[in-house]
């Protein structure tokens, strides 16, 4: 790469000033449209327009994406490298416009031709590259990073097959095969010269006392890179994506000539089989080789990439931390540390002590959940088989991890029941671990690594997490985003802190007007998208309360449908009362092996098919569960929310984002002290928000109550009337015993405090009616909520990343 190039003469033509006039963009569309897709306007589909205009849009990301390459070489800067094995992006042709400052031209443009942009727009699949909360995380991070002007690679697995489509069959989940490379994608560039070797299995030999590693197969890993923009157009970075190729030797050209095709094929099948799923497990673990082996395979080669780049323009290895940055998202990709120590090692002939403080410097470790059955832990005889080298560094980190323990009776160790703990593993090869919310980073020091906090005191840090407001408030909710900018300029996109400039229109009548006028604008954009795509109809004069993530016993989706119902026997047995008419709005999926996640969005679904048709109850009362929840579903939907749900048993959420999307554009939350939970009702006032239960320290106390969850239902009579109706078979007449297993729980178990923190919930949502019934007190509320989110933009969360942890420059 020609390092004398001066970039600056791109950097004049990158910046938005030199946005296209509606007719450039309507030649270069056309030009598209005839010479890429090969279609006239006459001809062309939805599918051929959209194409055309992905095409246009991507052409102008491309020399912002060039000229912040050639700076970063140019002046020799550090880089971050995020590695995750999720990246939940959704669709990217609105996002990159935005961000392009192209959006206006693209609609009027459209207009012309007769085509409404979001007709258009409705046909790009959701890239559905990640479960929930931790892969749209990597997502809003790539986004700030590049907006932030931090030169970044996002590395991750291209997938074939991103997280399962899920429908509903008489209320029960059913998942299909999601395809989201069916047709093409405009916004990959397929990078067949980046492509890198990675080994499995095989054996180890002892040579002159180092040892040599001859693994039994290798796969490719061949690079596809979409650029990511950032806001204002100033810089663009790339999200790699590595599919995986079997080497050509694979495929046995003899056995297919003696007729036996699916032998011949069998290898390559397997080495494909690396790209070609998206484990569905949201917090806990497949466990499978499959597994480790997608792990593996992304970072070997995100690994040797970044070397690769390191030594274009270096020589002295031991130098890598100036200017490398890696972040491991969870422990999915931990095997960085020995991967990075065996590069060393092995093929630069460095020192065993010199590369683990080198791989050490380099990286970080973000933990995500503190769910026992989501730390990872691989089977020794698995590692063995699979990376028998991997293994035995790993083996060795631990015999001087146990050696700085000291005399410890019961030192931590790395390996311990013949097993890996790759949280312990992330943690010594790391020089920060962050949690992601300031309580959750607490219990990370306290309960997950209290050893390790003390051998290396200041190692743990707190980034509490954030969202993009470029996607979930620009592009979701223009509405209220074209409100904002009316009220107090343009420019709180990239300097989300500015809401705080709201404030005062909180008291000021015609602002509080406008603000509803909006809120109706997004139910009903939600509510036409609902009808249209679903066939459901909903009031517009409702209270929208929504909980959408995923299926998970810990976020007590539960809690929310039992009060359901005791809130539809309320108004049964009271129905000329002055309810307030409410929507209670579920979405999200459940692992498809998590039986008990599964039986809930049934009772959701049956409960709906009860409450819906019960003429006494109907203006009053509704439930929805429109299926199949993912990131275009969320854009809709948590613009139209009045009411927040996140009401996860205090200690278990590790932060939570959803919940500040939901504030972000103006929903009260009712919920918890959990997760980041806690740091959004400080921001925006313990009086504006809606908080109930038990505390984290209260729930260990609960818990260790014998017969607690028998003692919470015989303290409530109305827990016992649902807990009834639901035994009568009130919701499943064909079938009395559907839920004997779920009441069996509520009666006999309930680890996570659904009847313990019940009355307190009732009487929070009791608070929600009554503050809903003010419509000019719910609008203060929801105003000051909009006004004190900008702490959370992920924007914020990116400058401490990379003055805490990175230790990296904005190039802008
Ligand atoms: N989270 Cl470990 C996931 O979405 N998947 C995972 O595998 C793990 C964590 C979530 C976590 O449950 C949320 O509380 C966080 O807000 C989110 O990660 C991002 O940090």
């Amino acid at each position: 790469m020609s390092q004398s190039f001066d970039a600056r003469q791109l950097r004049e033509t990158t910046a938005a000033e030199s946005a296209p006039t509606p007719a450039q963009f309507r030649q270069a569309m056309l030009r598209h449209l005839q010479y890429t897709v090969g279609k006239s306007p006459q001809q062309a589909s939805l599918f051929d327009w959209r194409m055309a205009l992905s095409h246009t849009v991507r052409d102008y990301a491309v020399d912002p994406w060039f000229s912040a390459t050639r700076r970063t070489w140019d002046e020799d800067r550090k880089r971050v490298y995020y590695l995750s094995m999720e990246f939940l992006i959704g669709r990217l042709l609105e996002d990159q416009a935005i961000n392009l400052g192209l959006r206006d031209v693209m609609v009027q443009v459209l207009a012309e031709f007769g085509l409404s942009f979001d007709e258009v727009a409705e046909g790009e699949p959701d890239a559905a590259l990640g479960n929930g909360g931790l892969g749209r995380l990597a997502a809003c991070y790539l986004e700030s990073m590049a907006t932030m002007g931090c030169p970044a690679y996002g590395y991750g697995l291209r997938y074939e097959h991103g997280l399962f489509r899920q429908h509903f069959e008489n209320g029960r989940q059913i998942e299909t095969p999601e395809n989201w490379l069916a047709t093409d994608n405009p916004w990959d560039f397929t990078r067949p010269e980046a492509a890198y070797p990675v080994g499995f299995g095989g054996e180890l030999h002892d040579h002159d006392g180092a040892s040599i590693w001859s693994p039994r197969s290798k796969v490719l890993a061949s690079a596809h890179d979409t650029p990511v923009v950032g806001y204002g157009g100033q810089w663009a970075n790339t999200l790699r994506l590595w599919a995986a190729m079997p080497s050509a030797d694979l495929f046995n050209l003899d056995r297919f000539n003696a007729g036996d095709f699916a032998a011949a094929s069998e290898p390559e099948a397997l080495a494909r089989s690396l790209s070609r799923v998206l484990y569905p497990n949201d917090t806990t673990e497949g466990g499978k080789e499959l597994r480790l082996s997608q792990e593996y395979f992304l970072t070997s080669a995100s690994v040797q990439d970044i070397l690769r780049r390191y030594l274009a323009a270096h020589d002295d290895l031991l130098k890598l931390p100036e200017f490398v940055a890696i972040q491991m998202n969870d422990t999915h990709p931990a095997i960085a540390g020995p991967e990075l120590i065996r590069l060393l090692v092995d093929e630069h002939a460095v020192d065993f002590d010199t590369a683990v403080e080198t791989a050490t410097s380099v990286l970080g470790y973000t933990n995500h959940t503190l769910l026992p059955e989501a730390l990872e832990r691989w089977s020794v005889g698995l590692m063995r088989k699979v990376l028998p080298r991997h293994l035995q560094i790993i083996e060795t980190l631990d015999t001087q991890f146990i050696a700085l323990q000291g005399q410890a009776p019961n030192p931590v160790r790395l390996i311990s029941n013949d097993q890996v703990s790759m949280g312990d593993l992330a943690f010594t090869t790391s020089h920060k671990v962050n949690g992601v919310s300031a309580l959750h980073t607490e219990l990370v020091s306290q309960e997950l690594f209290p050893v390790h906090n003390e051998l290396h005191p200041g190692r743990i840090v707190n980034i509490t997490n954030g969202v993009t407001p470029r996607r979930w408030l620009k592009l979701a909710n223009p509405s209220l985003a074209a409100l904002i900018t009316d009220t107090i300029g343009a420019g709180w996109e990239s300097d989300l802190e500015r809401l705080r400039e709201l404030e005062p229109y909180a008291e000021d009548p015609a602002f509080r007007d406008a603000f509803g006028r909006s809120k109706r604008q997004a139910k009903e954009h939600f509510t036409g998208w609902l009808a249209a795509e679903h066939g459901i109809e909903l009031p517009a004069e409702a209270l929208y309360d929504a909980q959408v993530k995923r299926l998970h016993e810990y976020k007590r989706q539960l809690l929310n449908i039992l009060w359901t119902i005791a809130h539809w026997q309320r108004i049964k047995r009271d129905p000329q009362a002055n309810w307030v008419p409410r929507v209670k709005i579920f979405g999200g999926k459940a692992a498809p092996s998590y039986h008990m996640a599964k039986l809930i969005i049934q009772l959701i679904n049956d409960v709906a098919e009860v409450v819906n048709n019960d003429p006494e109850t109907r203006h009053l009362l509704r439930v929805v569960y429109p299926p199949n929840y993912g990131v275009s579903m969320a854009e809709k939907l948590i613009p139209a929310a009045d009411l927040s749900e996140q009401i996860s048993t205090a200690g278990m959420e590790a932060s939570g984002t959803g919940n500040m999307k939901f504030a972000l554009n103006g929903a009260l939350t009712i919920g918890t002290l959990d997760g980041a939970n806690v740091e959004i009702r400080e921001h925006v006032g313990a009086e504006n928000f809606f908080l109930f239960g038990l505390t984290t320290e209260q729930v260990g106390e609960r818990r260790a109550q014998q017969g607690h969850s028998r003692a919470a239902l015989e303290a409530s009579q109305t827990l016992r009337d649902v807990l009834q109706a639901i035994a009568e078979g009130t919701f499943s007449p064909e079938d009395h015993h559907r839920y004997d297993g779920l009441l069996e729980t509520m009666w006999n178990s309930d680890w996570f405090l659904v009847a313990s923190d019940f009355e307190d919930y009732d009487r929070a949502q009791g608070e929600v009616a009554d503050c809903y019934s003010d419509p000019e007190k719910w609008q203060r509320m929801a105003i000051l909520n909009i006004a004190r989110m900008g702490y959370f933009s992920s924007d914020r969360s990116i400058r401490e990343y990379m003055s805490q942890i990175w230790d990296v420059e904005s190039a802008l």
